[in-house]
């Protein structure tokens, strides 16, 4: 009792604002940053019951809004796995997010604890939360906040680990869990290590010798940009100039970043004609988005870009890693793998024939990476992305210690240098490289870089891979987007009733029309998409739909 006690005492600190209602949500809560302070110190009260109630593991806890405003702010939970908070426990988030006082929000959190069979204060060791937060001003009085919650659970430890990019703190997080070294040091390591290990894996082809050309960076005016300037140093064989960097005035996401040059399809701030041609990536306000594009050398003032999405670098990452099974298939004792790809209702209609040409197993979740991430974990390798460049490439367990015993068998029968142990090799890099907790910008700018150089590919021959179909994404603000509920693929509208009939009659009138609307997960807007055969078809369905939902 002396623990509620000091939990009523701590929660007075935190009022809840008035008329205040969130959700969990597609990544974790999100709003005003001046309103977040008794949501934030409330997830740090739900990570501390979260590791208790898994042994004291270590859970992370990432303050950040990604690429929304910079006077937005959020929180989302890791769970030990570096994964997001496991979907069962979304709904306590909410009680206790929307608890209206602090009597209401001890008696949830005690009911919670009885149901859960949780122990507070006779373990031997407590809870460990671990704390990031990106480069968002607000940051650290929320970061207090939630090092308020956390404490406020007897023996619990909240550790501060910095400013860090979402991945950062998931890879770190799991790490820490697998008892391997998990500092921020060992995560940039990590990635140097392995990028240099594709890179010597890379064939030699006489006289075609790929020339490395400079890729410019757009680092959002946030974390991203600062961090993969300190990994610079430790990389050779690429050369980076990293702009907006937010060292030199820039507001964060504004006018720059993944998001921005995702849905305007123009070149963020600090870009123009002077980059016609080059290769260049976006980075989203936390690093946890990717894209690639170029500035195409028949354009004129307004900038427009040629846009290669979390498609387009999906398809390319499906294309290295077949190549590689491929040359393990066709040895005679191989064991069948499995490649899976997980895509969303927003992927380009022509990535998906694309890669179902390429043979592979394309399979759809909802959107939010949580969904993404569970499917994609049921393959041996399992690569996905969402189109706005959130993506990673999973490997199974069991299939990585196949791999890795494949490699040692090799060197041990004099098979060091065949074709089969470099396949092995790069897979095995491929899967230290890339971050296996969430999508991560910064270990996805090496993959991409490191496949481009293996197969000598200018940004324009990758992004002749396919041809994307026209599209157009706009957003509807409602009084009450839950009013619109949907399908599992999030593909069709099953309310407000009649409204899917009247889409499909509006798509009807497109050649290769798509569209579907579904309520944002972290916004108040619900989303339109479209896609058809013309820009002016695209943008004609999306308006005609948006019309139907206002
Ligand atoms: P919502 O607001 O639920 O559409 C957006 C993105 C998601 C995901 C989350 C988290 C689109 C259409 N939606 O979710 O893919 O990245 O934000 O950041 O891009
Ligand atoms: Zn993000």
């Amino acid at each position: 009792e002396i623990q509620i006690a000091s939990l009523l005492k701590s929660s007075e600190l935190f009022p809840i604002p008035q008329g205040l209602k969130l959700s969990y949500g597609t990544a974790g809560f999100r709003g005003d940053a001046k309103l977040l302070e008794s949501t934030v110190y409330r997830v740090g009260i739900l990570s501390a019951l979260r590791s208790l109630k898994l042994g004291s593991a270590t859970i992370g806890l990432m303050i950040t809004a990604s690429h929304n405003k910079v006077s937005d702010n959020g929180i989302k939970v890791s769970d030990p796995s570096g994964g997001m908070l496991s979907q069962e426990w979304e709904p306590f988030a909410d009680q206790i997010a929307n608890a209206s006082s602090p009597e209401e929000l001890v008696s949830l959190i005690r009911e919670f604890v009885k149901k859960e069979g949780i122990t507070i204060g006779d373990n031997k060791k407590g809870a460990e939360v671990w704390l990031g937060r990106d480069t968002r001003p607000s940051g650290e009085s929320l970061l207090r906040a939630a090092e308020i919650g956390v404490g406020s659970i007897l023996g619990s430890v909240a550790i501060d680990i910095g400013i860090l990019t979402t991945p950062q703190l998931h890879w770190m997080v799991r790490a820490k869990n697998k008892g391997l070294k998990a500092t921020e040091y060992d995560y940039f390591e990590n990635l140097s290590t392995s990028f240099r290990c594709l890179i010597d894996l890379i064939p030699i082809s006489g006289n075609n010798k790929f020339e490395i050309s400079k890729l410019l960076v757009d680092g959002a005016n946030g974390v991203g940009g600062q961090k993969i300037e300190e990994l610079r140093g430790s990389l050779s064989n690429l050369d980076l100039e990293i702009r907006n960097t937010g060292r030199d005035g820039g507001v964060l996401n504004e006018g720059v970043g993944a998001d921005f040059v995702q849905k305007e399809k123009v070149v963020p701030l600090g870009f123009g004609l002077k980059d016609v041609g080059m290769r260049c990536a976006s980075l989203d306000g936390d690093a946890d988005r990717l894209v690639y594009f170029y500035i195409p050398s028949d354009s004129t003032s307004d900038v427009k870009v040629e846009l290669l999405d979390g498609d387009k670098i999906l398809s390319l990452f499906a294309l290295f890693i077949k190549e590689q099974l491929n040359i393990l298939d066709d040895d005679k004792e191989g064991k069948q793998s499995r490649l899976g790809v997980v895509q969303t209702a927003y992927a380009n209609g022509a990535s998906t024939d694309y890669l179902k040409q390429l043979g592979l197993d394309v399979v759809f979740a909802k959107t939010g990476v949580k969904h993404l991430h569970e499917k994609a974990a049921e393959f041996d390798i399992g690569i996905y992305f969402e189109a706005n460049g959130h993506g990673t490439i999973l490997f199974k367990e069991s299939f990585l210690s196949w791999l890795v015993t494949k490699q040692k068998d090799l060197t041990a029968t004099g098979h060091g240098g065949s074709e089969e142990h470099k396949a092995v090799s790069r897979l095995v890099a491929v899967s230290n490289l890339i971050n296996q907790a969430v999508g991560d910008a910064l270990s996805g700018v090496l993959l991409v870089e490191v496949i481009l150089q293996h197969i000598g590919w200018s940004i324009q021959k990758w992004n002749e891979l396919y041809k994307d179909l026209p599209s157009r994404q706009i957003q509807v603000e409602v009084p009450d987007r839950t009013a619109v509920v949907t399908t599992s693929e999030e593909t069709e509208a099953l309310k407000p009733l009649g409204i899917q009939d009247a889409i499909n009659s509006e798509i009807k009138k497109y050649q290769r029309g798509r569209a579907f609307i579904r309520p944002s997960g972290t916004e108040d807007v619900v989303r339109v998409y479209a896609e058809a055969s013309t820009q002016e078809a695209a943008d004609t369905l999306a308006h005609s739909v948006a019309q139907l939902v206002k």
